[in-house]
């Protein structure tokens, strides 16, 4: 039986329209700027995000990266949320490969950065210090619930960038879940980042991809940074149909995906040995933590996966499950029930 598998959303599958499409797909040697359906791609994701650039890249992580190169300097300094996907996991890329220097900050529960701790951490022109390049922020902020940030928060940080004469990137691996999530155009939640990079190949289900947007000087330097760390590709087209069936056709599904997320979510809060802010709840990602006397975050894992169900231990005794595409409202119901089951009897 095929396991429900609720690790990631990069778990989707491509879709029958895009497995056509990717066959059937025009394509030239991108390193040349020459494939039709890539630039097709480009200028759709520039136009979605209102900017007047893009650039498609293999992964979220190399987005970031060289967005990151993009905007800075060796030995600049860089504003980034403690649990942000740039900071976690992305092998501190930033640092090993772009010689810039991280300056963390707490998130908010709600993925924000507290205002008052950017502008206090902005540095002054000293000799002794690094200077202040960049705000890194994310949206819908994975480790924080997959939280949508407002654009309100979005315009507070952008007049801050603005007084300073900073940039911003912001990390839009899940933008879309992030629109639908707030009934908002995409383009309000990027007016006032001078980056950002959204993945296709999450809950929009493209096989590989993301594009990262901005001013078409960025966009240069982010093109030659993509060649310098070996993301130059050839017929890339076939990629990028998949990315253009994603862009016209599953982002309003997204919808179907955090109301499933919804549902689970308030199953999980009603079983003892659970905690689970169900508030907090406002995409497509739930955390929960395990509060067990028999069965410890390991064995919940075996349990589970025993009995065909995968999620994700993220700290000891703190589970991450994402709803999808391949998840149907049935399996969250078996996935409740089981885990019902799992803790009443132990086993
Ligand atoms: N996130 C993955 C894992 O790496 C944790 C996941 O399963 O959620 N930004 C954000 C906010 C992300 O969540 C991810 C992937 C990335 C960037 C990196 O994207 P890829 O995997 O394409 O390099």
């Amino acid at each position: 039986m095929k396991p429900i598998d609720l690790r990631s959303d990069t778990l989707t599958q491509p879709t029958q329209a895009m497995r056509e499409a990717m066959a059937g797909a025009e394509v030239g040697d991108d390193v040349f700027e020459e494939d039709p359906t890539l630039i097709k791609l480009e200028m759709l994701a520039a136009k979605k995000t209102g900017k007047e650039s893009a650039l498609f890249v293999p992964s979220g992580t190399m987005g970031n990266l060289i967005s990151v190169l993009s905007h800075c300097q060796r030995g600049d300094e860089i504003l980034l949320g403690d649990r942000s996907h740039i900071f976690l996991h992305e092998v501190g890329g930033i640092s090993a490969l772009g010689g810039v220097h991280p300056r963390i900050l707490p998130n908010n529960q709600d993925g924000t950065l507290p205002l008052p701790l950017i502008e206090q951490s902005i540095r002054h022109e000293d000799i002794h210090s690094p200077s202040t390049r960049l705000i890194c922020l994310e949206n819908t902020h994975n480790f924080c619930q997959g939280s949508p940030i407002s654009p309100e928060y979005m315009e507070y940080v952008g007049d801050l960038a603005a007084k300073f004469g900073l940039r911003v990137h912001l990390d839009g691996a899940r933008l879309f879940n992030a629109a639908v999530a707030l009934d908002l155009d995409v383009k309000i939640l990027t007016q006032r980042v001078d980056s950002v990079m959204f993945c296709l190949s999450k809950g929009l289900s493209a096989p590989v991809g993301s594009l990262v947007c901005g001013e078409r000087d960025f966009i240069q330097r982010a093109r030659k940074f993509r060649k310098m760390v070996g993301g130059g590709m050839r017929q890339a087209g076939h990629l990028a149909a998949a990315g253009l069936v994603a862009l016209e056709n599953l982002v309003e599904r997204l919808k179907e995906d955090h109301l499933h997320a919804r549902f689970l979510a308030e199953q999980l809060a009603s079983i003892e040995g659970i905690e689970l802010d169900q508030k907090g709840v406002k995409t497509n990602i739930i955390f929960f933590k395990l509060n067990h006397p028999r069965i410890d975050g390991d064995k919940f894992l075996s349990i589970l996966e025993a009995k065909s169900i995968k999620i994700l231990m993220t700290d000891p005794g703190i589970f991450r499950a994402v709803l999808h595409r391949e998840i149907s409202r049935e399996q969250v119901e078996v996935v409740a029930k089981t885990i019902q089951s799992v803790l009443s009897n132990g086993r």
